[in-house]
């Protein structure tokens, strides 16, 4: 209770902040994006991780008013980073919540135009949950995103109701291998063969993977000999502060 009262302050008193995990594009070796994560400074509980407040302010529904800040905080980012002419792309997980909201579409549309984001720049990482609700409402939202350009990744791919029908039904472009599966790659052999599944399913479907969680050299490896196209993990980087995550891309090679 006393949680959620501080969250509903935690806007307004600037205790939010975006850190940036690089992407990988495991065969070119190239950064290619970030994904950003939602951080929360409390003032007596020091770092509060977001799988704890998250569902919090999904359930009381302060989730509509963060999540469109996490995605103004992330497009003002990424509007700043060129890079050298090489633009990057900017992942922003959307809660099912948020999909739900009648204006989200135009929401994000408007949020990319005062940026002045070109929509291909922008993913959206949604998880499988989202589409249980209301399949054809999330169907029909997601069509308009990415009829506008903006990609849709499947979060957690795996872990959840996962059900082909609704792959198929949904225009998503990307699938995340859960962290839980390649934690043991290699070392268990069914989240080898889950990790391998979903590779195999992205390439059928024509869908880009992305593992996320990789730590080690040898996870790389496999996954980049496996097909898997793009990673992210602690083995490239940790989610960074913007400075930082500048200093990794141009020290990144
Ligand atoms: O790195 P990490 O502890 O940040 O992420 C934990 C979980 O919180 C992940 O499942 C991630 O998708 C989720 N998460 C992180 N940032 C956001 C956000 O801005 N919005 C939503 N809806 N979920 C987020
Ligand atoms: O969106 P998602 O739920 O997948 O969020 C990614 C989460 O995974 C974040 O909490 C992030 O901090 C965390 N994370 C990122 N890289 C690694 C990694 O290599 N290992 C582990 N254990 N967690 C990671
Ligand atoms: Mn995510
Ligand atoms: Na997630």
């Amino acid at each position: 209770k006393q949680l959620e009262k501080d969250l509903a302050q935690a806007l307004a008193n600037h205790q939010l902040h975006l850190v940036y995990q690089p992407q990988i594009n495991l065969e070119s070796k190239r950064v290619i994006g970030a994904e950003a994560l939602l951080r929360w400074e409390h003032p007596t509980r020091g770092l509060v991780p977001p799988d704890f407040f998250i569902p919090v302010a999904e359930a009381n529904g302060s989730i509509v008013e963060i999540g469109q800040w996490v995605l103004d905080q992330a497009c003002w980012q990424a509007a700043r980073w060129a890079f050298g002419g090489t633009p990057l792309r900017i992942a922003v997980n959307l809660s099912a919540v948020q999909l739900r909201q009648d204006s989200i579409v135009d929401d994000i549309l408007d949020t990319l135009r005062r940026h002045k984001i070109p929509a291909g720049r922008l993913e959206l990482e949604v998880t499988e949950t989202s589409f249980m609700t209301n399949l054809s409402d999330a169907v029909a939202k997601l069509r308009r995103l990415r009829k506008a350009g903006i990609s849709i990744a499947v979060d957690d791919f795996g872990t959840g109701y996962s059900s082909l029908t609704y792959l198929k039904q949904m225009p998503v472009q990307h699938l995340k291998i859960d962290k839980q599966f390649i934690r043991d790659l290699l070392v268990n052999e069914e989240d080898t063969r889950i990790a391998n599944t979903i590779i195999d399913l992205g390439k059928s479907l024509n869908l880009t993977v992305i593992a996320e969680g990789v730590e080690t050299a040898e996870q790389e490896y496999y996954l980049s000999q496996r097909g898997c196209q793009l990673a992210q993990g602690y083995y490239f980087s940790k989610p960074l502060l913007p400075s930082d995550f500048e200093t990794f891309v141009k020290g990144f090679h």
